[in-house]
């Protein structure tokens, strides 16, 4: 915690400022307002608190900054550049610009020192409740000495935008409920957004709104540095309640666009940017950095090691003193798993009927003895969604220990914060819902896939025989529309095998967020050939039960609950003289990153196939070609009971056997498909 000299401050602000405005007119594009506007605050909370140690910058130990508004990236990368954090002023230079690593909006992994991928508005707002839980939950794993270790702050800025997303509503009520003083968030209140002054739809007085929801809150000019610096200081002894700091600011500070939404999203343009140099007393050079301000972030990069080292030492110490506890830290770190995973998750339900939602829940129960970091927890639904740890507590205020999250009904946030969780480290998160209700983790979701996170996204009642809950409970596109996210694993498991083999993918796959996508309703254990071998199904498909080649009249694939209903409707072709082979396609983008040949062999090209999935039918078009068949469900379920749905929308046994029989005679006859 340092304060500057106010000249030299200034200057180290004005940089920032300019370096932001230099590299959004070179692109020709960018958001110069908030990034002007903010530069205050940013600065002093990078160079008065943020402990980071820039030869390092994964040490786990540092502070974690979250620019929430991420369309002011332009900001973030001046001061990560500032703080040699690995981005040179020919970065600068390629802002936005193709294969750059200054992207539009800050992207984890691509950027050194950027700590999630924001831009999302609400998004890195959740995401930093996540990572602030994280820290919590690893402290009260270490006891009194070891907590010392997990004393770092989640910083964050956000933005009008940012605050009046709702996924901040919840993310913000969760922190407040869970007193995660270890959350300093900066609110950068200009009062503009992209259509003008925010009372155009907006009257609340939000730091009321945030002391009601359990915040510690104070309210600052946010181009006072030293008020900020005070208030930040401030925030940082406040241990029980999370803090949020209201700094009023002005967009596009010092230019003649200030204060309008004209400079929120595009260049200030040359004349303006000339007229803002003249009054902020500016030279005319751009990416101008004075000498003196790159010394003060050398001695700010050394206070950052030597707190690094500091740590380390007591770490050291912590290890040796405390050897088990040390032990489940290193445990928890790497991502060292059981070699046999996979196969004691099997162990563990095989040969097991039931619900896919109830044997995921005993999967979870050895899966969370064989992987410290699995913690998890729902949206109010643990009982139906079966994702409870029986045998541990629950992460609460008073205690942090336990591996049951309570999330609220609050699927928004619940997703975005376990992304969180998953970016701090070293947790291993999944979140629980009803399947229907992933369109209200959809963003999340997305991001998790984009960052490449290992979240798991347990997704139960994932069909239409939920009953009676009827249309509004039961999913049709959503299978669908989640295979369509790029990156993410989609596992709609069909018995207790598939099961486990789906949750051993998401353990074992680091770089990958997971869906398993479980029914309500009862399945049967399916027969599968002697010697098996479960890894098979990583493969995504897998023959189930085979005719001989060169006699099959057609393929049944089926995911989920329609694999027992494509092996009972083959049983039933079989009396008629139709020879049919059934598929079980657990994972549709697994499957379709599998080699040519091991494809083929699952899907024969001369073979006719059928695909049965209680949801959408057009996009198994892909998979069985224009002239296959499908059985699905194309418009929005009813309230009835499941059975009556089964036989209203013909999911029977008989119907499905009838229909393809009918389809496979009329295309014999040229009048349909071949
Ligand atoms: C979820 C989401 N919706 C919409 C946008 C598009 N968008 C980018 S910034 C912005 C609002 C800008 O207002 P504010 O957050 O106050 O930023 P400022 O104008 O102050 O820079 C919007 C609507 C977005 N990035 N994310
Ligand atoms: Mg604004």
């Amino acid at each position: 915690m340092s304060r500057l000299d106010p000249e030299l401050r200034e200057r180290c602000i004005n940089t920032l400022r300019f370096l932001a405005v230099d590299a959004i007119e070179k692109a020709r594009s960018g958001h110069p307002g908030m990034a002007m506007g903010a530069a205050t605050a940013a600065f002093v909370v990078w160079h008065d608190f943020l402990c980071l140690d820039p030869a390092r910058p994964d040490w786990p130990g540092r502070d974690r900054f979250i620019l929430s508004g991420g369309h002011a990236s332009a900001l973030l990368y001046a001061l990560i550049h500032s703080a040699g954090l690995g981005l040179g002023i020919e970065d600068l230079q390629s802002f936005r610009q193709w294969h750059s690593r200054t992207p539009g909006h800050p992207e984890v992994g691509l950027t050194p020192g950027v700590e999630t991928t924001s831009g999302p508005l609400g998004q890195g707002f959740a995401n930093g409740v996540g990572m602030g839980l994280a820290a919590r939950m690893l402290g009260a794993r270490l006891g009194p000495e070891g907590e010392a270790l997990c004393r770092h702050r989640i910083f964050a800025l956000v933005s009008d935008g940012d605050i009046q997303e709702g996924i901040s509503h919840e993310a913000a009520s969760l922190a407040g409920h869970l007193g995660l003083g270890n959350l300093v968030y900066i609110y950068d209140s200009n009062r503009i957004t992209i259509e003008g002054s925010t009372d155009l739809s907006m009257s609340e007085d939000v730091g009321r709104r945030f002391e009601a929801l359990g915040w510690f809150v104070q309210r600052v000019d946010g181009h006072d540095a030293d008020a900020v610096h005070d208030a930040v200081a401030r925030a940082c002894e406040e241990k029980a309640r999370p803090s949020f700091i209201v700094s009023s600011s002005h967009i596009g500070y010092g230019s003649p666009k200030q204060d309008t939404a004209a400079c929120h999203g595009e260049p200030l343009g040359p004349a303006a940017v000339a007229e803002t140099r003249r009054a902020l007393g500016w030279p005319a050079e751009p990416f101008f950095v004075p000498e003196e301000v790159r010394a003060v972030w050398r001695r700010w990069a050394e206070r950052g090691r030597g707190a690094r080292e500091q740590w380390e030492r007591t770490a050291e110490r912590f290890a040796a003193s405390h050897p088990e506890l040390a032990a489940r830290l290193l445990a928890m770190q790497s991502p060292e798993l059981p070699d046999d995973l996979l196969a004691e998750l099997v162990a563990a339900v095989e040969g097991k009927a039931g619900a896919t939602r109830a044997l995921s829940g005993k999967v979870i129960q050895r899966a969370a003895e064989l992987v410290p970091a699995l913690v998890g927890g729902s949206a109010d639904l643990a009982p139906s969604t079966k994702t409870r740890i029986d045998r541990e507590g629950d992460a609460a205020a008073a205690s942090m220990g336990g591996r049951n999250l309570h999330f609220g009904v609050r699927e928004h946030a619940m997703a975005a914060i376990a992304n969180g969780i998953a970016l701090h480290g070293p947790f291993r998160p999944y979140v629980g819902t009803f399947l229907v209700f992933s369109d209200y983790m959809r963003p999340a979701i997305r991001l998790a896939a984009f960052m490449e996170r290992p979240v798991t996204f347990v997704l139960t009642h994932d069909s239409f025989f939920v009953g009676e809950d009827g249309p509004t409970h039961q999913p049709v596109e959503h299978l669908w529309s989640l295979r369509l996210v790029p990156g993410l694993a989609v596992w709609r498991p069909a018995d207790a095998v598939e099961v486990a083999v789906a949750w051993a993918a998401a353990l074992e796959t680091d770089g990958k967020p997971h869906v398993l996508a479980l029914s309500r309703q009862e399945l049967p254990a399916l027969a599968r050939p002697a010697g098996f071998d479960p890894r098979v199904i990583l493969r995504g498909a897998y023959v189930l039960s085979e005719v001989d080649r060169g006699e099959a009249d057609v393929t049944l694939v089926g995911t989920g609950s329609e694999v027992s209903l494509a092996i009972d409707a083959a049983g039933l072709l079989a009396g008629r003289g139709v020879r049919a082979r059934v598929v079980s396609m657990p994972c549709v983008g697994a499957f379709l990153a599998a080699d040519d040949g091991y494809r083929e062999s699952v899907l024969p090209r001369e073979v006719p196939t059928v695909a049965i999935e209680a949801g959408v039918t057009e996009p198994w078009r892909s998979l069985v070609g224009r002239r296959g068949l499908v059985i699905g469900l194309d418009t929005f379920g009813f309230s009835a009971p499941a059975e009556t749905l089964r036989q209203k929308l013909g999911f029977t046994p008989d119907q499905v056997a009838a229909r393809i029989e009918g389809w496979l005679a009329a295309a014999r006859s040229g009048a349909g498909p071949t």
